[in-house]
Formats: structure tokens, sequence, C-alpha cells
């Protein structure tokens, strides 16, 4: 945990963990709000309802888009002080309703308390350090209507992340959550409004990414896009915008095919840890996650061991129980993939190690596969699934161009105490964020901003100072193009 959580808070977690949600605000009028109800379940007993939802269709999105747009001058005419102000009375609003917040984590989207009090953590320092650089850049243009579309990995973080960005910088937000978290991502637009965001400035419209995120990227009045998820998806939205809304902005975060170099002179226990959490924490389903191991020929059969030895005292399980380290992945599609995925690679005879399975729930059990290198990988396996090749102490360069030669860049770890190797990969590794004997995770929200280059990702790191410019119509920065759109 990265922040003590109180008994208390754990108590009235679990009556928020058992209460029913439901969605049905929003400034539309119920004429305006159609569409079908549509269940959530906990992904870690899929028998439980978490809660229905209205789903959005798209005559909802013409609608919202246009009162978006009415909308945005006056918010924008508030000028940055006010609205850093709210801001910040959202994160105080997110700090006290934090029990509900981890239970909600939990139960939507399987998330274990520490990655629950993790996400709390990162959303409020977004909130906060976005109205602190609005206040700095002070009032410039904002752009218009931002269109904001989160996955369900990091339901609370993202999500926040996005829309505390556009709002800050003036923008009004159509915020469109990912199909499987939309009650997180309600709770949260609820709080944000609570704080005195204008219900038109911030809308909410859950639903799927074609019937919703559909219309929505497709509807011309868009100044910008915010979205994280696949490299597919925003190849798709950059081509939308390319047709229907030209001068609008994009920020892509997408996936990765993050590496580790482990040589032998790194400290092995050390490393242990770290590709420990890297792969296995949240079940592997953070973009920043590794997903290959590079491992020095000279120590390949002691770090297996004590990795092998290491991930015995897993504990996958209900992720509401403090001792669980490894919860369900996020629904039944994603399981049935990654559980084929698993094993056709058992059935080549590359299997080094996979834990016990669970018999209830979307669980898949910690997996390492033998590859030769990240060229075999055909592409992102967004579960606890690690691959491990081995390489010659010469051939560290070789690996170095093999990682870059597949084209993403979002997170690289380096074990090693020859610093002039350190620095020599670190010259001539592509990636966004880079990790030198320590573990490779995430952001950290105003200090190391996150985010990758060539198939990860375009715009500039979100939690850096870059980002909130890109919201502004002085921020014409980082505005590469995603490989192949
Ligand atoms: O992503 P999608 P999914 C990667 C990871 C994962 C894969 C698929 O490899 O296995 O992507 O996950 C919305 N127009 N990451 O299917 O489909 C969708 O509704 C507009 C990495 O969840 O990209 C959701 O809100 N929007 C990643 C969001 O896009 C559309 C996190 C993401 O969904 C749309 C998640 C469309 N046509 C997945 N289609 C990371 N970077 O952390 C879908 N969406």
């Amino acid at each position: 945990l990265t922040d003590p959580v109180t008994l208390a808070e754990i108590d009235a977690g679990r009556a928020a963990f058992a209460a029913p949600y439901s969605w049905t605000a929003g400034p539309l009028t119920p004429a305006e709000r159609v569409g079908a109800a549509r269940e959530v379940h906990n992904p870690a007993r899929p028998s439980d309802v978490v809660g229905t939802v209205t789903e959005a269709e798209a005559t909802m999105v013409e609608a919202a888009v246009g009162l978006a747009v009415d909308a945005q001058p006056g918010w924008s005419a508030l000028g940055a002080p006010a609205r850093a102000t709210i801001l910040r009375r959202a994160a105080d609003l997110y700090e006290a309703n934090a029990h509900e917040v981890f239970a909600l984590t939990a139960r939507e989207a399987g998330k274990t308390l520490a990655d629950g009090v993790a996400e709390l953590r990162e959303a409020v320092d977004f909130l906060r350090y976005y109205a602190q650089e609005a206040e700095t850049l002070g009032d410039r243009p904002a752009r218009g209507v931002i269109a904001c579309i989160s996955p369900w990995n990091f339901p609370l973080a993202i999500f926040t992340g996005q829309i505390g960005a556009a709002l800050a910088a003036g923008n009004a937000v159509v915020a469109k959550p990912a199909e499987q978290t939309p009650l997180i991502a309600f709770r949260a637009t609820q709080l944000l409004h609570e704080a005195g965001v204008p219900a038109k400035v911030l809308q909410l419209l859950p639903g799927d990414g074609e019937s919703v995120g559909g219309p929505l990227t497709a509807d011309p009045r868009l100044s910008g896009v915010c979205f994280t998820g696949s490299t597919e998806v925003a190849k798709l939205i950059d081509r939308q915008l390319a047709r229907t809304a030209p001068h609008a902005m994009l920020i892509a975060e997408t996936g990765g095919l993050n590496a580790m170099i482990v040589d032998s002179t790194a400290l092995l226990e050390q490393a242990t840890r770290d590709i420990l959490r890297g792969a296995f924490q949240s079940a592997g389903q953070r973009c920043s996650a590794l997903r290959i191991l590079y491992v020095q020929k000279d120590v390949e059969e002691k770090l297996l061991k004590m990795l092998f030895g290491a991930m015995e005292t897993l504990v996958a399980g209900d992720p509401w129980a403090l001792a669980t380290d490894v919860g369900p992945v996020i629904d039944g599609e994603a399981h049935e993939a990654i559980t084929a995925y698993v094993e056709r690679m058992e059935a080549e005879g590359r299997v080094l190690k996979r834990l016990d399975g669970l018999a209830e729930g979307h669980f898949v059990a910690p997996t390492v596969v033998r590859v030769s290198g990240i060229a075999e990988i055909e592409h992102e396996i967004f579960g606890p699934v690690l691959h491990v090749a081995r390489f010659d102490g010469e051939k560290i360069a070789d690996v170095v161009s093999d990682i870059n030669a597949k084209g993403y860049g979002l997170t690289f770890g380096l074990h090693s105490r020859i610093d002039r190797r350190v620095q020599r990969v670190l010259d001539r590794i592509g990636a966004g964020n880079v990790y030198v004997n320590r573990d490779q995770i995430g952001a950290v929200v105003g200090s190391q901003p996150f985010g990758g280059h060539g198939l990860s990702g375009t715009g500039p790191k979100a939690g850096g100072p870059l980002y909130l410019q890109r919201f502004t119509h002085e921020g014409e920065v980082g505005s590469d193009v995603l490989p192949g759109s």
C-alpha cells in the first residue's frame, strides 16, 4: 500500500461494496436519454451484478456535443484560478469518498485494494497537478470541446487525468468511459459535478466503442480527442479526425511490448522483485507492464529459479481481500483470449512456469513463457504473462535494436551495475519511460510524466507540463502522427 488505509475506511468500503449502482444523471432531458440498460458484472465473481447502466445512443452523442459547445465559453471565461479551485475541490471530494472508490475499483474492475489506493492517489494527483499547471499557464484560449475516451484498466486515474487536463485548460468535455467500467466513471463524474463543474461542461456518455465512441469521434464540432486504449482504435480515430475534424488535436496513449534487460552484474534479488511487480501487478493489465525479460545467459538459471520461487508466494483471488496480490482479468473475453494464448504456448512446449488457476471468476494464473526474442511475440498480451529470452553479454546492442525494431516505445527497464553499459543502452533505446535498477511501474504525476512514441502513442506525456498546453491553442507541441494510420 502506498498510503495507510484505516479500518474505518475498509468497513465503509465494505458497505459501499455491496450497494447497487445505477446510472441516470446528465444534463440531457429524459426524452433525450435513450439507450439500452446494461448490467455490469464483477470480474472476480461474474454472477455478482455491480449495477446497471443506461447506455447512450448516437442521437444522445449529437445532443451532448451541442450542449458542450454552448457551455464551453462560459467555463473558459471563469478563468484559470476559478477552474483550478473547482478541480482542487474535486480532488478533496475524491479523497473524502476514498472507501467507495476502493470498493468500486475492486468490484467493477477487479482491482486489488493496493491497486485501488494507487489509482485514487494518481487521480487526485492529476487533478491537483493540472489545477496548478492551469494557474501557471494563465488564461490561454482553450480549444473547445474535447472527447475523452478512456480504458478500463485505470478506470479512475486515466479517466480523471484526461478530463482534468481538458477542463483545467478551459475546454468542455464529452467523456466516454470503457464499457467495462462505467460505474466508476459515473461516480467520478458525480464528484466533479459536486465540486462545481457544470453538468453541460462535463458530460458522460457510457456505451461501447462503435455505437458511442464512433459517432462521438466523427462529430465535426470536436476540437480534440484524448484517447487511451489499443493502437488499432487510436489509428481509427486518427483517420476519422482527418476526415471530419482535421483541425482537431489527438492525444493517443496506447499499448506497448515493454522489455527489461537483466545482465550478469545485476542485483538479482532486486531484479526478481521488480520483475514480479512489473509483470504481474494488476494482473499484467497495465500499459507499462513488463512483457519480455531478456536475461544474460550466465545468470539465467539463477534468476529464473528466484523468480519462480517468488511467484509461488503470489496470492490470487478476491481483490477485496487484503492478502490478494493478483486479481482477475477484466472480463470473459479477455480471459478467453489470454487463456487461448497460454494454451497455445503450452502446446508448443514453451511454458516454463504456470501457477494454479482458480475455478471461479475471470482469473488467469501468472505464467512465464520461453521465446527467443521480441520478434516472436505477435502482439501485446494484456494479462499476467511474461516472456523470457536469453542473451549473450556481447549481443546486448542487438537486443536493444530488436526491441526498437518492434516499433513500440512505452516503458523499458534495465538492471545492471556497469555504468558505461547503462549509458550505452539508454542512448539507444526508444522508449518513453525508462527505469534503471528499479521497478517498471507507470507514472509519477508531476515528476515522472508518462507516455510513449511509435506505436505506443502520440502527444506529450501525461502528468508533465507540456500535456496541459496541448489542450490550449498555443500547445501545438508533440503533434506527431501514429505510424500506419
Ligand atoms: O481497447 P479499446 P480494449 C490494449 C491492450 C488490450 C487491447 C484491447 O492490448 O488487450 O488494447 O483492449 C473505446 N471509436 N489496451 O478492447 O477497444 C472503447 O469503448 C471510439 C491498452 O479495451 O481500444 C474504450 O472506451 N472509441 C491500454 C476505449 O476505446 C472506441 C488500455 C479503449 O478500448 C472505438 C486498454 C471506436 N471505434 C487497452 N472502439 C493502455 N494503454 O493502457 C473502442 N473504443
